[in-house]
């Protein structure tokens, strides 16, 4: 009989560890519920992709080693001058387009990241057993960010922690995005501090999270806490940022006196997750719709349009999928971000409306509504599906002419498009805007089996 998993906790006897938000990292693959970019929608896609290896330790135990690659890896934003000396490698339990956005504004999305939701989830106890290379410009960070289940607004940060190794700082921050103050309590480890070094191998941190609070634990010692209610779904990051020149707190990877190795490493035994019997469970929207035949299923979507309204909207999907027929999504043909960002938005992005789901759904009908349809609305489209949501797209519904019949605002009209053969399991869909009026505007896309469409009047 194997001994349960526990958490290296002072009192651990009521957290029960759970398999199907955890990873023992013991290989030889990456689990396919993480992303395996860091960031990407903000960073340039290959500088995002984590390099990893699982590495089995003296004392056996195998772990996932992510590395920097020093010769062979980009900058994770070349075009930025902010962001254009640091390299990334890291891994995300929870990802989709517009993830880590706040309505004030943030880069434009530049890469699409197919929807992932493996590791999302409220409460419970979250451990890592990790070790790290110490030194100036190194920051490996355990974190987390809300899921934005739904609304932008629920997206808020807990770095649990974030280590700059160059003055020995374990930094506890709880980082919220709509203006309230945001906490950093900052722990200095080494000489002189009751925590070990933790540069000199294995360390467990970990991150209660209460329905009052947030703790954070460091080889089972208590060195943090912060009051704070945060109530919807969060997931984890595990990531090192290396900084080849001068961060003001993190310093650069050039300062290291002896120099690191090539290859700047993060290694973790295991990412664990334990919840109480009495944990609340998950919240999840409350959807009307079942995924029946007849129904609007577009509402479990997330749809990504690439336009102003998915940038500032507080809502999941914007005014696109938020039910209202004659609320608009106005897409703009520029960005607010660097020449480059915007060149890249607008030529790779902007022709794209990504539908993805948190499960597998079946349809073969999509509905398309638009107000003052004939001067605002797209003009020819088709319909690709793909497996993974990266690549390999294939066509469904080749390249057609929505023949649209009216021109007033206050009409919305609806324009069915019927798929040849009905789409089963499908969890990755987008539609290609092949002609449309330089910024064009939809108010809504309805998703289903046998559904029925209507023209509304204002
Ligand atoms: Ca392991
Ligand atoms: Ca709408």
């Amino acid at each position: 009989m194997s001994t349960p998993i526990r958490p290296f906790l002072p009192d651990n006897t009521d957290w029960i560890y759970q398999p199907d938000l955890s990873d023992e990292f013991n290989g030889p693959n990456l689990d396919p519920r993480w992303c395996p970019y860091y960031q990407a929608s903000w960073g340039d896609m290959d500088a995002s992709r984590a390099r990893y290896r699982f590495i089995t330790e003296s004392d056996g135990a195998t772990s996932l080693e992510l590395y920097v690659d020093n010769a062979g890896q980009g900058y994770w934003q070349p075009w930025r001058a902010s962001n254009n000396t640091y390299k990334v490698a890291g891994i995300t339990g929870g990802a989709r387009d517009y993830m880590n956005m706040w309505p004030s504004g943030g880069f434009p999305v530049t890469n699409h990241v197919p929807y992932y939701d493996g590791f999302a989830t409220r409460y419970g106890y979250f451990e890592i057993r990790t070790r790290f290379l110490s030194g100036s410009g190194l920051a490996p960070a355990f974190w987390f960010l809300g899921m934005q289940d739904a609304a932008y607004t629920e997206n808020i940060e807990v770095d649990s922690p974030e280590v700059f190794t160059k003055n020995s700082q374990v930094k506890f921050n709880l980082l919220p995005r709509q203006g309230m103050d945001s906490q950093s309590k900052v722990t200095d480890y080494g000489p002189g501090t009751p925590l070990a070094d933790l540069n000199d191998g294995y360390h467990i941190y970990g991150l209660e999270w209460d329905p009052e609070y947030l703790k954070l634990y460091i080889d089972g010692q208590l060195v943090s806490t912060i009051e704070v209610a945060i109530d919807y779904r969060m997931f984890p990051l595990i990531s090192l940022n290396h900084h080849e020149t001068n961060n003001a707190e993190v310093g650069n990877v050039y300062d290291n006196d002896p120099p690191l190795p090539n290859d700047e490493t993060f290694t973790i035994d295991y990412y664990r997750v334990f919840k109480k019997a009495d944990t609340p469970a998950d919240p999840w929207p409350n959807y009307q719709n079942p995924l029946l035949p007849g129904y609007n299923i577009a509402e479990r979507a997330f749809i990504n349009i690439y336009g102003y309204d998915g940038d500032s909207s507080t809502s999941r999907e914007g005014k696109l999928n938020d039910g209202d027929r004659f609320s608009v999504a106005d897409t703009y043909p520029k960005g607010s971000g660097t020449e480059e960002e915007n060149e890249r938005w607008y030529n790779d992005q902007f022709r794209y409306i990504y539908i993805e789901w948190h499960q597998p759904v079946d349809f073969d009908t999509v509905i398309l509504y638009a107000t003052q349809a004939q001067s605002t609305a797209p003009q020819n489209i088709r319909i690709e599906v793909s497996s993974d949501g990266y690549d390999n797209w294939t066509t469904v519904k080749p390249d057609f002419d929505l023949d649209w019949q009216t021109d007033d605002p206050g009409v919305a009209e609806g324009l069915k498009i019927m798929l040849d053969t009905p789409l089963e399991q499908n969890q990755h869909a987008r539609i290609v805007i092949n002609t449309a009026p330089e910024s064009y505007a939809l108010s809504e896309i309805e998703i289903g089996t046998q559904i029925n469409v209507s023209t509304y009047f204002k």
